[in-house]
């Protein structure tokens, strides 16, 4: 396939300042006729012939220039492209191009499609050439009027981007909507939707006193479901306009929430369109955790109408430009909206689990790549988490007030335009006068930096040296790497578990509480220490590294329990727990039985009933790094299923040391009045539930956890005590009544239904290679619908260590063939999936064979999609 190099970026030759599509919509042919203004740029020779974007099953049916059809010898059309080699000699012309789709054929889910009988579209990054063939590039923004026409008993909704216009009958039962967005904006952005839907309604007023209509359209019946999302919307306008001064700047805004979609969600200009599990929730069907995804994602793609949609990016190598820097926004957001150091974990928790892989495995890349073959397999967690940690280590290097500074001169100056990420920076140098050229290699250079870190105190001397040496290791095409600018943020924690300030530091810049690690090597003296100091390292996670610290076990105790920054205290408890884990693991592997030092099973009883922490905080910090995260420290010749029965016995030994101190604490976090999903009240049931999890390890576990299940009264608690009994007491029967009664009580939820397929395709063992094949024949499944899809295969392959890696290769079989089987309909989707053998080369030999066998299948397949051969190719390379 063809390899697009960043190098090779040229400005299209022509321009589209106008586009008036007319959709006449029907399931099985759909007319759209596209109205271009066409603008030849100035220094272009009238003969260089206009090439557009084409892709998919589209018919052309006619084509003209200046209202005269073209004669066949005068263009060329393929699936690809449409050429036009006659044109007129004036430099602005009129094109028309009419095509013919049938969206209710289209199963790949990009351009236009329907969903449940819903005309919908994705367009990000290349669906618009599904619809017509166009300059498909994120550098040609157009001026969009848009005509939609249907019969009203089938659609009597109608929608796209911008402000209402008009609307109609039209004979035949028909009727007609039009839209003008009066903002430029590239052919990603574009959408429309037509069917029949029910809506919730509310209004914003601007900072400058404009009201915003807002709407929210779901499925009838289940508008009640769409009021938090419609919250969490008024809140991110404010908030951005509070926090970035960003104002809305058209007459509505409306979100639509359809359930085949293959993303979360799609910023298209004043018309979100929502995959519906990031908009439908009630506590009977929600869990904690699916509020704070729509608070998050809600926010996100309302936050891209000024990242992404005002300005834009000008390839599509420079996706961070909008993807980073809204996932930024959007975590800061969340911060405000619920507590900054429990989001923080988090984000960090959730950096390592997706993006560290991936820079340390074979399809790492920068966070701006150089080169593609299929941009829709860079929608990574580089690319969106990287990139937003990037963001984060500006605004720690300029300060926050120079960062706002930074920003609005990006917004001024770019406003309307498609561009670079040196455009970005350029923002930030000038406001600060800083020159920022080594610190934009987090964009260019891939891999995770590792620092490793040394120190030592001198009493005579009064003393303390930090020692720091700074490396990127080698990935894919990149084998030699140069020095980064890195801020890491410390703390000298005293014996009294105070900062010490030091007044005279030499070795590295210091400023704020951040060394400013630029060189290879740092020597950072700190003069006039009176008493040794722990090292408090990374505080704030202030850079997306890894450190190899030479830390004592007693410096980590006493840094778990009085770092005053809250997120270097997790990361202390969790430093320790993860030591814990490997070495069992080591223990299990020479036949030893492993044991958890006592102190740190007390230490757990002690953070689980500190009542000066929130209860969020506590459990987080009583959550076990995962099996995948124990792995990906481990690194190599990975064995997954003693990874978790060493996971497993230090979870049972923490259990035993605070067995009465987690029973009554259970008991105690009981009283709950009405329910809330605010942040204090889902704390408390995390708490609550990683206590269950403790406690179901013990005697009479199975029923502690059906009582749980049965008491509930709201979806976080009954889905918690499911995973327990699944997981844990998989085949008793009281997993088995509870999976019954799960069923039949949402039969009828698609949504929560999922919920049922992923917890059972993450049951740990050998045997669920088999339940995940039984599953995929119940009637309820389906591999058409990206969610139930996710839920069940992509659980199972991506989250289930021991049942996906099945020593005899069964789970990578299961997976290949279901890869194969998507493909051939939604070739993203099955891209997605073949992602979960990323780290395949750090399993031990035996599955390391297996895994390249079935990866080596899926590549001997022929006819295989772009978007799945890129991916095989990259992960056998
Ligand atoms: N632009 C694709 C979906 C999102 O990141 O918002
Ligand atoms: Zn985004």
């Amino acid at each position: 396939g063809q390899v697009f190099k960043l190098e090779d970026y040229r400005p299209s030759d022509y321009l589209i300042p106008e586009t008036v599509l007319t959709f006449r919509l029907s399931p099985e042919n759909t007319i759209v006729v596209a109205r271009l203004s066409v603008e030849r740029r100035e220094a272009v020779d009238p003969s260089t012939p206009l090439v557009l974007a084409g892709d998919g099953p589209m018919r052309l049916t006619r084509v003209a220039v200046d209202g005269r059809p073209l004669a066949e010898q005068d263009y060329a059309a393929t699936q690809e492209s449409l050429t036009i080699t006659r044109l007129p000699s004036a430099r602005r012309f009129t094109l028309e191009i009419e095509t013919q789709l049938a969206p209710a054929q289209n199963e790949a889910l990009m351009g236009l499609y329907r969903s449940n009988g819903v005309y919908c579209t994705q367009c990000e990054a290349e669906g618009f050439r599904r619809i017509a063939y166009f300059l498909d590039r994120p550098d040609v923004l157009s001026v969009y009027t848009v005509r939609i026409e249907a019969l009203r008993s089938d659609a009597p909704l109608l929608l796209s981007n911008g402000n209402p216009v008009e609307s109609g009958d039209l004979p035949g039962g028909r009727h007609y909507a039009i839209w003008h967005d009066p903002f430029p904006k590239p052919s990603y952005l574009f959408a429309l939707v037509a069917g029949d839907l029910g809506v919730i309604r509310d209004s914003f007023v601007t900072m400058s006193g404009r009201t915003v209509e807002l709407g929210i359209y779901v499925e009838h019946g289940k508008e009640r479901l769409a009021h938090y999302a419609m919250d969490a919307l008024k809140r991110s306008m404010k908030w951005d306009e509070e926090v970035f001064g960003c104002e809305y700047d058209l007459d509505v805004f409306n979100i639509v929430a359809v359930s085949d979609f293959n993303m979360g969600a799609m910023e298209n200009k004043g018309l979100n369109i929502f995959n519906d599990k990031y908009v439908l929730a009630d506590q009977e069907t929600a869990t904690d955790a699916d509020f704070a995804n729509i608070e998050a994602i809600i926010a996100h793609e309302y936050f891209h109408n000024w990242t992404g949609n005002r300005i834009t990016c000008r390839d599509w190598f420079q996706l961070c430009l909008k993807e980073g820097l809204t996932v930024f926004r959007d975590h800061e957001f969340s911060a405000d909206q619920r507590s900054r150091a429990v989001k923080r974990i988090a984000e960090v928790r959730t950096l390592r689990a997706h993006q560290f892989p991936e820079d340390q495995g074979p399809l790492a890349h920068p966070v701006r790549p150089r080169r593609y073959r299929e941009i829709n397999n860079f929608y990574t967690a580089t690319v969106y988490e990287k990139g937003s940690e990037v963001v984060r280590m500006i605004r720690t290097v300029l300060g926050a007030e120079t960062f706002r500074q930074g920003m609005d001169l990006y917004f001024l100056r770019h406003d309307g335009q498609a561009v670079t990420i040196e455009d970005f920076l350029k923002a930030f140098e000038d406001v600060s006068g800083r020159d920022l050229s080594q610190f934009a290699l987090w964009y260019h250079q891939a891999g995770t930096p590792n620092l490793a870190v040394s120190s030592s105190y001198d009493a005579a001397a009064r003393e303390f040296v930090i020692d720091i040496e700074q490396s990127v290791p080698p990935t894919p095409s990149e084998s030699r790497k140069r020095l980064m600018h890195i801020p890491l943020a410390f703390g000298l924690v005293g014996p009294d578990g105070k900062d010490i300030v030091a007044t005279a530091v030499e070795g590295a810049t210091v400023e704020g509480g951040v060394i400013h690690v630029r060189k290879r090597q740092h020597s950072v003296r700190f003069s006039g220490i009176e008493a040794r100091p722990a090292l408090s390292l990374n505080r704030g996670f202030s850079a997306p590294v890894t450190l190899s610290a030479t830390q004592g076990d007693d410096d980590l105790f006493f840094l778990a329990s009085h770092d005053s920054d809250e997120y270097a205290r997790w990361q202390a408890f969790n430093t320790l727990l993860t030591d814990a884990l490997i070495n069992a693991y080591r223990l299990l592997l020479g036949g030893k039985t492993p044991v958890l030092a006592p102190r740190l099973g007390r230490l757990a009883g002690k953070i689980a009933g500190d009542t000066s922490l929130e209860e969020a905080y506590r459990a987080l910090a009583l959550t076990l790094p995962g099996e995948a995260d124990i792995a990906r420290d481990i690194g190599k010749n990975i064995d997954p299923d003693a990874v978790f029965t060493a996971r497993r016995a230090i979870a049972v030994a923490i259990a035993r040391e605070n067995k009465e101190m987690f029973s009554s604490l259970y008991r105690d976090l009981h009283a709950e009045g009405a329910f809330s999903p605010d942040a204090a009240s889902a704390g408390r049931r995390a708490l609550r539930n990683v206590l269950l999890d403790f406690l179901s390890l013990l005697d009479g576990g199975a029923g502690l956890a059906l009582s749980h299940f049965h008491a509930a009264t709201n979806m976080t608690d009954r889905a918690a005590a499911l995973t327990v009994l699944a997981h844990v007491h998989h085949g008793s029967p009281q997993a088995v009544e509870a999976l019954a009664a799960f069923e039949k009580r949402y039969a009828a939820d698609p949504l929560v239904m999922d919920k049922w397929f992923q917890i059972q395709a993450g049951v740990p063992g050998p045997q669920t290679v088999e339940s995940v094949r039984a599953l995929m024949r119940h009637p309820a499944f389906s591999t058409t619908n990206p969610n139930r899809l996710r839920a069940l295969v992509g659980t199972f392959s991506s989250a289930n260590q021991t049942g996906f890696h099945r020593a005899d290769g069964e789970g990578y079989r299961l997976w290949a063939e279901t890869i194969l089987e998507v493909e051939k309909r939604n070739p993203q989707m099955a891209a997605r999936l073949a992602t979960a053998l990323r780290s395949w080369r750090s399993l031990d030999p035996q599955r390391q064979a297996k895994a390249r066998e079935a990866l080596l299948r899926i590549a001997a397949t022929g006819n295989l999609s772009a978007d799945l051969k890129d991916i095989v190719e990259r992960t056998l390379a």
